[in-house]
């Protein structure tokens, strides 16, 4: 059976359906980014709220601004907004059942005013973006928002026709303020430290060039609450929709699967009001920075600690990564000697418990999340996610050993075209070519790859650093062993 709305009845003899009136929904939040992750963390806690506590103006609009999202918007768009999450257990348990808090999906590239014009109703209180790392336009050593970028230009120069980000907070910002309507809390869910303060600093420095009486409005009234969201979604297989055919006799172009984890962590400041969160166990704190930085540096740090040099083993998933002993200790030991010194204490929070909960998730051996999503867009992940461990330790004198082991593993992968395993290695990143370019003159400069300024900063300049850094990217490239570099490190 097709998934719709008009079959949900039918489904619901023997799967958990929505069951509140979709309908009658208003949509309150705006979501820009509609992927794998928004729909089992957000969308999956916006739906119990309309399941279980009779709130009805609080259903999301999926907004995607890029062509790639055409296959998520037919898809949603055929299945009436509706998919199913598959939540798979360590020990086989599946729980499956059919979400309905995606009412609309809006493709901008089809109409970008209907998208502007959503954003502005008056039933929009909340745009939420799940963006990724590297769609805040920021350089990541100066932090400054990018001007260069083509698309940013023509927004500047033609504020009707927006296309990045952007473009279309600041067109619709500007409708509600001549509206005299209030503005929309602005919350990022990317796994960027500050992801709020960064949003803000953003949108200000675009707002500031393109309009200044919008851009003092915003500064005063627009809220952007930091936020840590934490669930682990692999990329959807075939296998799953095979799965739901199979199982479920159910046919759902676009499921999701994740592990039953599920984290949301924001700081309660709202422009123009906000939902009940508190009752699904969403955590609202005064300041996020302990827990944002305690998942960044060591969930999102150790998730590329085990990938990047995973790929070039030629492990499949995170948790053949952690079925190798090597792979588990070397993770373990990143985590204990490098990030934890820098965390320090976190109150109310204990780390090794955390830590131990972090082996006990990657381990789940129903995930199969592949080391190809951990490594895709390292370029904009590690230096969030790692490279300030690095450099903190640096300063402090503390180990940086497993860490420069992890960054010439990554010269070396973007170098390579096959693994270890002589099995083609598949990258993705939006630096791919730059990064493959730089890294094949390693053997000619040992540290090459570290002169890219917009990734390392001056990391190239560290004397001590650079040493380790070559010690291990000579090994790496003569040796041809991942596994037994990272075993001699332990010892
Ligand atoms: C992962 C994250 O993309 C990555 O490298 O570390 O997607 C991670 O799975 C999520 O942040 C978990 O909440």
């Amino acid at each position: 059976m097709i998934l719709n709305q008009k079959n949900l009845s039918q489904l619901s003899k023997h799967l958990s359906c929505p069951t509140y009136d979709r309908q009658s929904l208003k949509t309150g939040i705006v979501h820009i980014g509609v992927g794998g992750f928004h729909r089992a963390h957000q969308a999956y806690y916006f739906h119990q709220l309309l399941a279980k506590h009779q709130v009805t103006d609080w259903a999301i609009c999926g907004v995607g601004l890029r062509k790639e999202d055409q296959r998520m918007a037919r898809t949603l768009q055929k299945q009436d907004g509706l998919y199913t999450l598959v939540v798979q257990h360590p020990d086989g348990k599946v729980e499956t059942e059919v979400i309905g808090s995606i009412k609309e999906y809006l493709l901008a590239v089809d109409s970008p005013q209907k998208v502007i014009d959503k954003m502005a109703h008056s039933d929009t209180k909340i745009v939420s973006l799940t963006i990724t790392e590297g769609g805040y336009n920021f350089n990541p050593t100066t932090g400054d928002f990018n001007f260069e970028n083509p698309d940013i230009q023509q927004e500047l120069a033609q504020p009707n026709t927006p296309k990045t980000v952007y473009g279309y907070l600041t067109a619709a910002l500007r409708k509600r303020r001549a509206n005299g309507l209030p503005p929309f809390t602005i919350l990022s869910c990317d796994n960027i430290q500050h992801n709020g303060k960064v949003a803000r600093k953003m949108v200000l420095a675009f707002a500031h060039k393109q309009d200044q009486d919008l851009a003092n409005w915003i500064e005063k009234k627009v809220c952007f609450p930091n936020t840590m969201v934490d669930r682990i979604t692999p990329v959807t297989t075939p296998e799953l929709l095979n799965y739901l055919k199979k199982e479920h006799q159910l046919e759902d172009d676009w499921p999701v699967g994740c592990e039953p984890f599920i984290q949301w962590v924001i700081e309660d400041d709202f422009s123009n009001g906000r939902p009940p969160l508190e009752q699904l166990g969403v955590q609202f704190v005064p300041d996020v920075t302990p827990y944002e930085k305690m998942k960044i540096r060591l969930l999102n740090a150790g998730h590329s600690v085990l990938g990047i040099p995973g790929a070039i083993h030629g492990h499949p998933t995170i948790d053949a990564c952690m079925k190798d002993v090597v792979f588990a200790k070397f993770m373990r030991r990143f985590m204990d000697e490098e990030a934890t010194p820098i965390l320090g204490e976190i109150e109310g929070m204990d780390l090794e418990t955390y830590k131990d909960s972090l082996e006990e998730r990657f381990a789940n051996p129903n995930i199969k999340d592949s080391v190809g999503r951990i490594c895709s867009e390292s370029s904009a992940k590690l230096p969030k996610f790692l490279i300030p461990t690095l450099r903190e330790n640096l300063e402090k004198g503390g180990s940086i050993k497993y860490a420069t082991f992890l960054l010439a593993a990554w010269c070396y992968y973007s170098d390579k075209e096959t693994n270890e395993k002589e099995e083609p290695l598949e990258i993705i990143d939006a630096q791919k070519e730059t990064l493959h370019h730089i890294a094949k003159n390693t053997k000619q400069d040992w540290t090459a790859f570290l002169h890219q300024p917009e990734i390392f900063g001056s990391l190239a300049e560290d004397a001590r650093f650079t040493e380790q850094y070559v010690k291990a990217i000579q090994s790496i490239y003569q040796e041809k062993n991942i596994r037994k570099l990272m075993s001699d490190l332990l010892s």
